[in-house]
């Protein structure tokens, strides 16, 4: 059906919110039997990429083939196999994997299968060098309450560490949690909404947002979220991390 001109996505200098209503599949290098949808990008003004890729049965993502460039994967929907030089994992919904600069892998899908994929330039400091490739499942990540709220669950994907120049996690809000004040920071966000719905205020704009909505908060962009309907509201959080902000 024709949306006669109209959009729930938004463009502004500090955000984007970009709805399947407007999304665009384009080829990537390293991309076999799959579409990708990018959605934050240097281009847009992020210090990062994140895209959604759809995979057909039998389609293969190998490794972007840029130097110093981190991978991170979260499978939203399907299975697939994580093989690289030394490891093969299978991951299935709601798995993930870590995957550090420079390493030859590719990503297979035994039937249909959603990914998101997050990938930063490595940033050094000292004589940190970058994790080695780890595999998990969120389902397996203990929640721990946001601020005491019994109703915003945060898992945090990544390790609390140094050599982790990023982090990834998930928010998990009961119906009607919020956060507890408007966040304003330096770290940029990307956000892929997974469940559920709600409400999020990003400047001085307030959104309807639903799972499938992908938001990117560019530095110091005003944030709140409050989640409205009757089961819970799920994304999944990148924001640069660790690192002295000069
Ligand atoms: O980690 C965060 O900054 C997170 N609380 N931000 C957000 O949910 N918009
Ligand atoms: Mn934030």
């Amino acid at each position: 059906m024709h949306h006669l001109g109209h959009t729930r996505s938004a463009h502004h200098r500090d955000h984007l919110l970009h709805t399947p209503d407007a999304f665009i599949r384009t080829p990537l290098p390293g991309l076999e039997k799959g579409m990708a949808i990018v959605h934050a990008s240097p281009a847009g003004g992020a210090g990062f990429t994140q895209y959604t890729v759809e995979l057909e049965a039998g389609g293969v993502l190998a490794e972007s083939g840029l130097a110093g460039v981190q991978r991170f994967v979260y499978v939203v929907y399907g299975a697939v196999d994580l093989a690289s030089d030394a490891t093969f994992r299978q991951l299935t919904a709601d798995g993930f994997a870590y995957i550090p600069p420079d390493t030859a892998h590719t990503i297979t899908a035994n039937a249909d299968a959603v990914l998101q994929v997050i990938e930063k330039p490595f940033t050094g400091v000292g004589d940190v060098v970058p994790p080695r490739l780890f595999t998990g499942n969120e389902r397996a990540v203990a929640g721990v309450p946001l601020a005491g709220d019994e109703g915003l669950e945060v898992r945090a994907l990544l390790p609390a560490d140094f050599a982790q120049d990023f982090a990834v996690n998930t928010m998990t809000y009961a119906p009607g949690a919020a956060l507890s004040l408007v966040e304003v920071h330096v770290m940029e966000h990307g956000l892929m909404m997974l469940a559920g719905g709600g409400i999020y205020r990003l400047g001085e704009h307030w959104y309807p947002v639903t799972a499938g909505d992908f938001i990117w908060m560019g530095p110091y962009c005003p944030q709140w979220f409050g989640a409205l309907g009757k089961t819970p509201a799920k994304y999944l959080i990148y924001k640069d991390f660790n690192r002295h902000p000069l």
